[in-house]
């Protein structure tokens, strides 16, 4: 594996699971793997899980590593080809990623969408031009379009869970006060229905995801009908995709309670983190016995160092 970006970079998703779960039972079995291996974390956003949780499975691997603040330590990059650098970025992404591919063997990259201009976050320019100019392999620490690793974990989550072969997985849309990007959304559907999930994705009208992530999905704008017998109830807000970026919805009446819950198939409450409570979900669900979603987010070490074991691998 030379990238981990999406799910098409896994060429056996069920392989990677197997590695997830020795990683799990036996964390520091392979501690001389990544011995003057170093990783260089790069965030042009914030992080708490991503940022911890890689960090010390790449420990757990005996990596060394970087972490850079791109987004605010370094100097401002353009991304841009061909253009006058004679406003404020410093540095263009071409020597900068190709600097940090000199210092770093394996490079974890997080650079949320804008938000702004659809095509050119669905384009992935920041992640591919890194790709492109480290000349190293790259990990996605969330992407414009998508977030692997939590996804990765997700499913470990989910896998150590079930209690059926196919599980029912509600991927709905809940409320939130600012526009986040479909990152998250769109890995977890297309990781869940490469699992053979029965996934029904729940949001209101207009916010449908790309259809790239969601074929396979049971697709409807009832919530109710869809926690009816769910196994899993994984949470999100994300912003429009068609009306690119915009809110179209702050219906209070998404929010996940134990009303809700109580509708379910006795379902597990999961969802990526950060979250607001009391927004996208009650109290009473986070805090009751059915969240999953420390155990989802301490799974993000296993799904990280499943990864750089698999990579550091394939760079001998
Ligand atoms: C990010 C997102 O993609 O939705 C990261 C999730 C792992 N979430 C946020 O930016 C939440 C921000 C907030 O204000 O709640």
């Amino acid at each position: 594996m030379n990238k981990f970006t999406s799910i098409q970079d896994v060429p056996n998703l069920q392989e990677l699971l197997t590695v997830a779960r020795d990683c799990k039972q036996q964390p520091f079995a392979n501690k001389h793997i990544g011995t003057n291996k170093t990783l260089g974390l790069l965030f042009f956003n914030p992080s708490l899980r991503t940022r911890m949780s890689t960090q010390k499975a790449a420990y757990n691997l005996g990596m060394d590593v970087i972490v850079m603040n791109v987004g605010s330590d370094s100097w401002t990059l353009e991304t841009r080809d061909g253009v006058i650098m004679d406003g404020s970025a410093t540095e263009h992404i071409k020597e900068a990623a190709a600097v940090m591919g000199e210092y770093c063997d394996i490079l974890g990259l997080r650079t949320f969408a804008g938000l702004v201009d659809k095509q050119l976050d669905y384009s992935e320019d920041v992640l591919e031009k890194f790709i492109r100019y480290s000349g190293k392999p790259v990990i996605s620490l969330e992407s414009a379009t998508r977030h692997p690793l939590q996804s990765l974990a997700d499913v470990f989550t989910i896998e150590a869970h079930k209690t059926t072969t196919r599980p029912k997985v509600v991927l709905t849309w809940a409320p939130h006060p600012k526009a986040l990007p479909q990152a998250v959304p769109n890995s977890f559907a297309e990781w869940a229905i490469a699992m053979n999930y029965n996934v029904v994705i729940a949001h209101p009208v207009g916010y449908e995801l790309s259809g790239e992530f969601t074929r396979g999905a049971s697709i409807t704008h009832n919530q109710d009908e869809a926690l009816h017998n769910a196994d899993f109830v994984y949470a999100k807000n994300w912003s429009s995709f068609h009306n690119y970026g915009t809110i179209l919805s702050h219906d209070k009446g998404w929010m996940i309670t134990a009303e809700k819950m109580s509708c379910t198939n006795n379902a597990k409450f999961m969802h990526c983190l950060p979250v607001r409570r009391n927004q996208i979900v009650s109290d009473a669900v986070l805090d009751s016995p059915n969240s999953i979603v420390t155990e989802e987010a301490g799974n993000r070490v296993v799904s990280a160092q499943a990864v750089l074991r698999t990579m550091i691998e394939s760079l001998a």
